[in-house]
């Protein structure tokens, strides 16, 4: 039987069996071995796997079919392995709050590249501006302008009220989209407006706190009602990926690449080589700083093999 892995709680798996629809609960049989990826998870939400019933009414994962694309995740402080969040997608809603809580820009722009290397398309989703203050508005508006030059699709919106939704049905028809962010930023609240009746559990600021820390990973992805689906995540306070050379990085930052055909060197990695272009805009103001500063972090990790947990 053949059948699309919608729960995931890295233990067992919620399989929907094609055709009758089922859900069948399955542990994972055996070892999988994913090509380049060492994961602490072997089966991902948004798999398409083949399942075997057995007469006591217990069911394995026996296959899993080639994914499309996914996304990944370092899997935790200093560790080498690697989590996959979902696969099979085809697009990202990446929810971001300037303020409760502070989601960083170097968050953001390596969750980009690491989408971008995917080829997954991205909509950032700036919530909660029923809260912020004079300035913190400006500041969504000034990075809403910073990723549009970008064309990065972007969305100011208050899930609370129900403000800056009306785009959202018609972009996610018929489509398989990620709800990814850090902790705290609305992903379950979201959820629960797109598809009443999901009743996804939202925890307070306070609650989501130390979610990094706990190891329970339960994601779930649910229909919309009109077609398409969703997938709720559990926050991720880290985000990096590690299998790309240093000389790849850069094309992964839309802003960078553009600009980095002017250097020099066609190997630049815009650090001190001699007539970057690169560093040259960044002087002119023809790049954002947090741009090139989450830049650097990804190109620091290829370096030292590190995994900075505050981004
Ligand atoms: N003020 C405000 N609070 C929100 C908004 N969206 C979500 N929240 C609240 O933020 C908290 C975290 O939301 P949740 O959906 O659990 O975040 P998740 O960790 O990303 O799934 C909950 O208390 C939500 O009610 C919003 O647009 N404005
Ligand atoms: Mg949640
Ligand atoms: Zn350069």
């Amino acid at each position: 039987m053949q059948g699309l892995v919608i729960q995931s709680t890295g233990s067992w798996y919620g399989v929907r069996v094609d055709g009758d629809g089922r859900v069948l609960k399955c542990k994972v049989k055996g070892h999988f071995r994913l090509r380049g990826i060492r994961s602490t998870n072997p089966v991902a939400i948004g798999d398409r796997v083949s399942v075997q019933e057995n007469p006591d009414g217990t069911a394995y994962i026996c296959e899993i079919q080639e994914r499309r694309n996914y996304i990944i995740r370092r899997a935790s402080n200093l560790s080498k392995q690697s989590h996959i969040l979902a696969a099979n997608l085809d697009q990202v809603l990446l929810l971001v709050t300037v303020n409760h809580p502070v989601t960083s820009t170097v968050f953001v722009d390596r969750f980009l590249a690491s989408a971008e290397a995917y080829r997954i398309p991205v909509v950032l989703v700036f919530n909660k501006k029923d809260c912020f203050t004079e300035e913190e508005k400006s500041t969504v508006k000034k990075l809403m302008e910073l990723y549009r030059a970008m064309d990065y699709t972007c969305l100011a919106t208050s899930v609370k009220e129900g403000w800056g939704l009306d785009a959202l049905p018609a972009m996610l028809a018929g489509r398989v989209t990620l709800v990814a962010g850090n902790s705290g930023v609305g992903k379950s609240a979201l959820l629960n407006r797109l598809i009443p009746g999901a009743n996804v559990r939202t925890a307070p600021i306070s609650d989501t706190h130390n979610a990094g820390m706990h190891t329970t990973t339960f994601s779930e992805l649910f229909d919309l009602p009109g077609g398409g689906s969703l997938i709720d995540v559990p926050g991720v306070k880290g985000f990096g990926t590690f299998d790309f050379e240093r000389e790849e990085v850069s094309h992964y930052f839309r802003d960078i690449f553009a600009l980095s055909r002017d250097c020099r060197f066609s190997n630049c990695l815009h650090l001190e080589e001699p007539g970057c272009a690169v560093r040259a805009a960044l002087e002119q103001d023809g790049l954002a700083l947090s741009r090139y500063q989450a830049y650097l972090s990804m190109l620091d990790d290829k370096e030292e093999g590190k995994y900075r947990a505050a981004y």
